[in-house]
Formats: C-alpha cells, sequence, structure tokens
C-alpha cells in the first residue's frame, strides 16, 4: 500500500515537472525591453509603440500634435474620398531598414526590437512592427524591396526560401490589419554582384541572376495581391561612356523588361508596371535619367502599354526639373502611375529623400494628380528618410497635400471640374 502510494506520488510529481517542461519549451515572446536580445523569436511582447495611440482626424482646430488636421480619409473632394485620392503607402525599408548611416559614418538609428542580427526572426519581427504602424497611422498600403523584408541567403534558393516564409507572415498580417500592398520592387543595387547594373550588366550571369531575382519579386507581389510592380535601375547606367556600349545596354534592359511582360501574364499578374526615373546615383548617368527619357524608351522598344512612370519629386528634381514637370510629362503621355511623395533639398545637390513640406509643390503635385483623375491602382508612397520629427512631418505633409480649398482648385482646373464640384455638393 506504501509502495503504491510512493509511485503515485512520484507520477503526479512527474507530471507536475512535464508540464513545467511544456510551459518553459513554449515559443517565449520577446521582452519590451533594450538590454535583452531576442533572436530566437519574432515575437515581442506588448506593443511596438506602446505610447502612440491610433491617429485620428481631429480637425484644423486640434491641439493634438498625433492628430490629422485635414486628412480625413472618408471626406469626399470632387466625388471621391481623401482616402482615394491619395492612398498613401509606407515605405518599409526608410521606416524598418533606415539606419540613420551615410557615406562617412556608421548607423545612428536604434529601434528597441532591433537585435543587431539580419536573421529571419528579426525580419519577422520587423513585419510586425511594420503593421501595427501601418494600422496606427491609418494608412491602407505598403510597399518593400525583397532585400529588405527578407534576408539575402547564401544562394538563390536560400534567398528564395527567406522571402517565402516572411511574405507568409506579411501576407497573414496584412489580412488581419485589412492593409494591401502597393507595390513591391526587387532590390538590384546593394550586392556587390551589382556593381555595374542588374539588367545593363557586362556579365551575363548577373543579367541571370538578377532576372531570377526578378521572377521571384513579381511572384511573391502577385502572391501579396500587390497593385502594381517597380522596376528602379538603380545601376543600369554608365560612369563612362568609352567603356560602354550604350546601345547594347539599352537593347539588354529592354529585353529584361519584355521578359518581365511576358512572365507576368503567364502567372496572371495584373499588376501596373512602373519606371521609377532618376538621372544619377549612384552612377553618373542612368537610363532612365527623366520621365520623357523613359517614354521614349518604353516607346522605342515597344512597351508603351505595358509600363507606367513612378514619379519621385527628389528625382525630378536631381534631373533639373520640378516635380510637377515631371508629373505633367507623364500626365500628358498617359504613363502617370504613382507618385513617391519625397522632397531634395534645395541646398544639397543629391537625392535626400525628405517629407515634402513645401505648400507650392504640394499644390502643384495634387493638381496634376486630380488632371489625371487620381492615380489608381498606383498612389502616393512616403519614400522618405524617417526623421526625429517623423509624425510631426508627416502630419505637415497632410496638411499642406489638401490645404488648397476645392474652390481654387476647381478654378485653376476649369470648368469641367468646377461643375463636377458642383454636382458633388
Ligand atoms: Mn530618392
Amino acid at each position: 500500500m506504501m509502495k503504491m502510494k510512493l509511485v503515485k506520488t512520484l507520477l503526479l510529481l512527474l507530471c507536475v515537472k512535464l508540464f513545467c517542461y511544456a510551459v518553459i519549451g513554449a515559443p517565449q515572446t520577446c521582452p519590451a525591453n533594450n538590454e535583452d536580445k531576442c533572436g530566437d523569436s519574432d515575437e515581442w511582447k506588448g506593443e511596438f509603440f506602446p505610447d502612440i495611440p491610433k491617429i485620428k482626424y481631429e480637425g484644423p482646430s486640434s491641439k493634438n500634435v498625433l492628430s490629422f488636421k485635414w486628412y480625413n480619409a472618408e471626406e469626399e473632394i470632387l466625388g471621391k474620398k481623401m482616402k482615394d485620392w491619395l492612398r498613401f503607402s509606407v515605405a518599409f525599408w526608410h521606416t524598418f531598414r533606415g539606419t540613420g548611416a551615410d557615406p562617412f559614418g556608421a548607423p545612428t538609428k536604434y529601434w528597441p526590437w532591433e537585435d543587431g542580427t539580419n536573421s529571419l526572426n528579426m525580419a519577422k519581427r520587423r513585419m510586425r512592427a511594420n503593421f501595427e504602424f501601418i494600422s496606427k497611422l491609418g494608412v491602407d498600403f505598403w510597399c518593400f524591396h525583397d532585400r529588405d523584408i527578407a534576408p539575402d541567403g547564401k544562394t538563390l534558393e536560400e534567398s528564395n526560401a527567406n522571402l517565402d516564409e516572411v511574405v507568409a507572415l506579411a501576407q497573414e498580417l496584412q489580412t488581419k490589419a485589412k492593409k494591401r500592398v502597393l507595390w513591391g520592387t526587387a532590390q538590384l543595387f546593394m550586392h556587390p554582384r551589382y556593381m555595374h547594373g542588374a539588367a545593363t550588366s557586362s556579365e551575363l550571369k548577373v543579367y541571370a541572376y538578377a532576372a531570377a531575382q526578378v521572377k521571384k519579386a513579381i511572384e511573391v507581389t502577385h502572391y501579396l495581391g500587390g497593385e502594381n510592380y517597380v522596376f528602379w535601375g538603380g545601376r543600369e547606367g554608365y560612369q563612362s561612356l568609352l567603356n560602354t556600349d550604350m546601345e547594347r545596354e539599352l537593347n539588354h534592359l529592354a529585353r529584361f523588361f519584355e521578359a518581365a511582360v511576358a512572365y507576368k501574364k503567364k502567372i496572371g499578374f495584373n499588376g501596373t508596371f512602373l519606371i521609377e526615373p532618376k538621372p544619377q546615383e549612384p552612377t553618373k548617368h542612368q537610363y532612365d535619367w527623366d520621365a520623357a527619357t523613359s517614354a521614349n524608351f518604353l516607346r522605342k522598344y515597344g512597351l508603351t502599354g505595358e509600363f507606367k512612370l513612378n514619379i519621385e519629386c527628389n528625382h525630378a528634381t536631381l534631373s533639373g526639373h520640378s516635380c510637377h514637370h515631371e508629373l505633367e510629362t507623364a500626365r500628358i503621355n498617359g504613363l502617370l502611375g504613382n507618385i513617391d511623395a519625397n522632397t531634395g533639398d534645395p541646398q544639397v545637390g543629391w537625392d535626400t529623400d525628405q517629407f515634402l513640406v513645401d505648400i507650392q509643390e504640394a499644390t502643384l503635385i495634387m493638381l496634376s494628380v486630380i488632371r489625371n483623375g487620381g492615380l489608381a491602382p498606383g498612389g502616393f508612397n512616403f519614400d522618405a528618410k524617417l526623421s526625429v520629427l517623423l509624425y510631426l512631418y508627416i502630419l505637415v505633409f497632410l496638411f499642406v497635400l489638401f490645404p488648397p480649398s476645392v474652390s481654387v482648385l476647381s478654378n485653376v482646373i476649369g470648368g469641367e471640374r468646377a461643375q463636377m464640384l458642383k454636382t458633388c455638393s
């Protein structure tokens, strides 16, 4: 009898012990403090932005700095809701991968959830932060580069597998948050293999690798329901014409685009393909210099019907034009597809990617957008580096984007729109 009791007690103790192991063995959430490394899990305890509430429209008289003063998503202007005119998007690369480094110095930014690794778990944790941020901001879309959302592997297969894993989580999170992908793209400029370009590289194997990377990036953009796909040819250009066969490189670039179009049709991806013009940086001369150059390229190679343009305001000023000029050039050629909303610094000559805060520039941008009847399936992607005053900048941007009263705009646009306004009001 005593023996039986002892066995029962031992069994009970064993069960308690096993239960403890099971609890300890369950996935640990990452503690919300800076000291703990949390590379073993993609979880994060609590919220990523615990002190930031959901940003709401409170009107121009609100004293709350974290509120929308002018952007009232559901308000109708010229027959369309503000959210449908603007279709705002958060750029994953600036918002979650921007380190605050410059060509002379080390990173200066640190997010509490970053553990200093480029692991898959880290990538997934960042994705969770991304969706909390987008949800709190009340923005409907996000944009991504393949290599920014998932770590590059040792082989293409490993990189693709990493991407698949992060994209599966992104799909789950975006469905839950009711968010969408404005556009995806392949990062074809960071890895040393792309030092002389991707589709215009002199190395056949680099061209092939870039094609494989773009193929995968189109697939995952399609999987995530992306409404557009962007080609930014950061290194598709030259440093010297003396060692460059420009005609051959342009032919290669066109062939690359033709293959992408064929693949898009093959897999049934209906998103718009967008080329993002930029005159230089990192190369001395980039082949998609500005909207007119890109339009001529598309026309020469019979690709006009397959592509539109993603106009970035800072790229516009780098090419010696105003953003308004680039938007109008794209629009009158039927090529205005999307806007990378940012601005440069009038005192520096490079691509500073700042939030747009100039009222006149913002007004002229909206004039082109209204003349275009909106941007959909494109939108406004905040292609801007974070600053200490990120939120404030975003709010100022929203403030400047819609300050001109509808009547002022309708006067500028003319009778047809004024009539539309009357019908709406
Ligand atoms: Mn830029």
